[in-house]
């Protein structure tokens, strides 16, 4: 969000404050201080006139404008009230030359999961792709899909859930009593570069968010079914300054992810592109790498689904 912009709305959140003051205070013409004005009534925030000058009555739910002012982490936001990918519009963006941009939907007609799977992606949920272009070499790509699986992990714990990670992105939470764990959030990563350097790299994120679970698949759970309604535009700027922190340290993805993982000693098997392997995983490498324990010693794989077993 423009800066101006930002300084007038936390001036009319403590407001009310004249059209002279604001321009005075910001140091901006009265009249550019009316088109301010007039942009956030267009975006749905509610700029209210009284006798004592302008005042903000309420900013809007979930929009791009919203999410923006609550974000403090270096996005442009660009948001869709229906759009069939953010992960598509990300790569068109990226096509584009833009970088450093979250793409945010409140419906996806065609969500995609890994190998192209389906994802559902009813209203309330956050569907949000982020844009980059990290100085990074192909081969630690996957270090972004674990920075997506923390971050998402990390917000719905902040929202008051006890998220885990199943390797390598699926936020997974606890089923009581069963041994079990349900799907919270999941993270699809595509991306473009050369043998040696990454073009731009798009991190998609699905967290069910505000969805009764009969419009999600079997196995699937959602915040407003643990924890109640969330304040979408505050868990989604939680994910994203989680998101920005970890990728501007990435070296502290591995650790911040093993904090969180429910894989590391469970017995599992692997579907890889390689074929099926079983065992007890053991560790994650430097590059996000599952490590398990077989019965003719260890393997390393790179990219599967991962099921947890019952202990043999
Ligand atoms: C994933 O795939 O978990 C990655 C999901 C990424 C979705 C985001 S939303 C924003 C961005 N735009 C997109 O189009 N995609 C990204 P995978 O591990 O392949 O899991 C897919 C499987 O999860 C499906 O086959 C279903 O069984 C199940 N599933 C589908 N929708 C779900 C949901 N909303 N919640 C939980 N599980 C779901």
């Amino acid at each position: 969000m423009n800066d101006t912009r930002r300084a007038i709305l936390e001036a009319l959140s403590v407001g009310p404050i004249s059209g002279p003051e604001l321009s005075e205070e910001l140091g901006v013409s009265r009249a550019a201080i009316w088109k301010h004005i007039e942009a956030l009534r267009e975006a749905d925030f509610a700029v209210e006139s009284g006798p004592e000058g302008y005042f903000l009555e309420s900013i809007p739910d979930y929009n791009g404008p919203a999410i923006e002012y609550e974000l403090e982490a270096p996005f442009a936001v660009e948001y869709h009230d229906s759009c069939p990918s953010t992960n598509d519009r990300a790569r068109n963006l990226a096509a584009e030359g833009a970088t450093d941009v979250a793409v945010v939907a409140d419906v996806q007609t065609g969500g995609r999961g890994r190998l192209d799977r389906e994802w559902s992606s009813p209203p309330g949920g956050i569907w949000a792709s982020v844009l980059s272009r990290p100085a990074i070499a192909p081969a630690r790509a996957p270090l972004y899909t674990l920075t997506g699986a923390v971050a998402a992990a990390r917000a719905a714990r902040s929202a008051g859930v006890d998220a885990r990670i199943k390797w390598p992105n699926d936020v997974v939470v606890p089923a009581e009593g069963s041994g079990e764990y349900r799907k919270l959030a999941g993270v699809r990563t595509e991306m473009e570069g050369e043998a040696d350097r990454v073009e731009w790299i798009v991190v998609g994120i699905g967290l069910n968010a505000n969805i009764d679970l009969e419009n999600l698949p079997v196995g699937a759970t959602t915040l407003r079914e643990l924890v109640g309604d969330v304040d979408r535009r505050a868990v989604l700027a939680d994910l994203l300054s989680e998101f920005d922190a970890l990728q501007d340290d990435i070296e502290s993805v591995v650790p911040a992810w093993q904090e969180l993982t429910a894989t590391i000693g469970k017995r599992v098997r692997v579907e890889a592109p390689s074929g099926e392997v079983l065992g007890q995983a053991v560790e994650i490498t430097n590059s996000g790498a599952l490590v398990v324990e077989t019965e003719v010693g260890r393997e390393t794989v790179a990219a599967g689904d991962c099921e947890h077993l019952r202990p043999a």
